[in-house]
């Protein structure tokens, strides 16, 4: 038993070193070492009433040959898209009476490399844990946003081949926790500064305006504001729409 466990051992090692030799003869050794990296998509408080709509960190800078997988970070929907200077497809678009959404919007297009040109789109990434990944091949500085959230907008600056990193993956975590919890702490202000707003009728009624929701710039309460309200029968709510999105014709 022992000696045999003893054998196994050195036939791995002589597995080992015919692979190293095989390295050696120069068999398929990069002139320099790719990283991955990875970048978070959206996050939210645990209830989901605060979304932070952002890429987490908003920039990061990699070198030619590397390689980004972003996650998603919430119970939610985005797409991580470059439009490398074209036009971003509709979210929605009538067909006949029906409204649809457009394959371009929805489903993943380009990749898995990008030299920053043509049209690049991870499709919609629903719920948490989702991931999308691109390969940088070309040094240069691109924008990338979410189709659906107005103002969710990031940069990847790529760097020649080989060249140092600004920071290393720890602190590129450490920039997109605190971009986070900013975001999430500017959606909290919305949540505890929202009022009631209301008018008195002449026929002694009262109209209340309930806000769907506040925010909608990286950060956003997805609730009615107040959650709750009391009223008497006769009396109306008016329900008021601010958060902007792109579902629109
Ligand atoms: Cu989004």
């Amino acid at each position: 038993m022992g000696r045999s466990i003893v054998r196994l051992f050195f036939g791995m090692l002589l597995a080992l070193a015919a692979c190293s030799s095989a390295w050696a003869a120069g068999a398929a050794a990069p002139a320099w070492d790719t990283a991955t990296w990875h970048v978070g998509v959206g996050g939210e408080s645990t209830d989901h009433a605060l979304q932070a709509q952002a890429f987490l960190p908003t920039q990061i800078t990699i070198d030619e040959g590397d390689t980004i997988t972003w996650t998603t970070g919430a119970e939610f929907v985005h797409t991580v898209t470059f439009l490398s200077g074209g036009q971003a497809p509709p979210v929605v678009r009538p067909e006949g009476n029906m409204i649809i959404q457009p394959a371009e919007t929805a489903f993943p297009a380009g990749g898995p490399n990008y030299d920053g040109t043509g049209f690049v789109n991870s499709g919609l990434l629903e719920g948490k844990g989702k991931t999308f990944s691109l390969t940088f091949t070309k040094a240069g500085s691109y924008d990338y946003l979410c189709l659906l959230h107005p103002g969710m907008a990031g940069k990847v600056l790529v760097q020649t081949a080989g060249s140092a990193h600004p920071l290393e993956q720890q602190q590129v975590d450490a920039q997109g926790n605190a971009e986070l919890y900013a975001k999430l702490s500017q959606g909290n202000q919305f949540l505890q500064s929202a009022q009631l707003s209301s008018k008195a009728n002449a026929n002694g009624t009262t109209n209340y305006t309930v806000v769907n929701g506040a925010g909608g710039n990286q950060a956003s309460v997805l609730r009615f504001l107040p959650v709750d309200l009391t009223v008497k029968p006769g009396d109306s709510v008016t329900w008021l729409a601010t958060i902007r999105t792109r579902f629109i014709l």
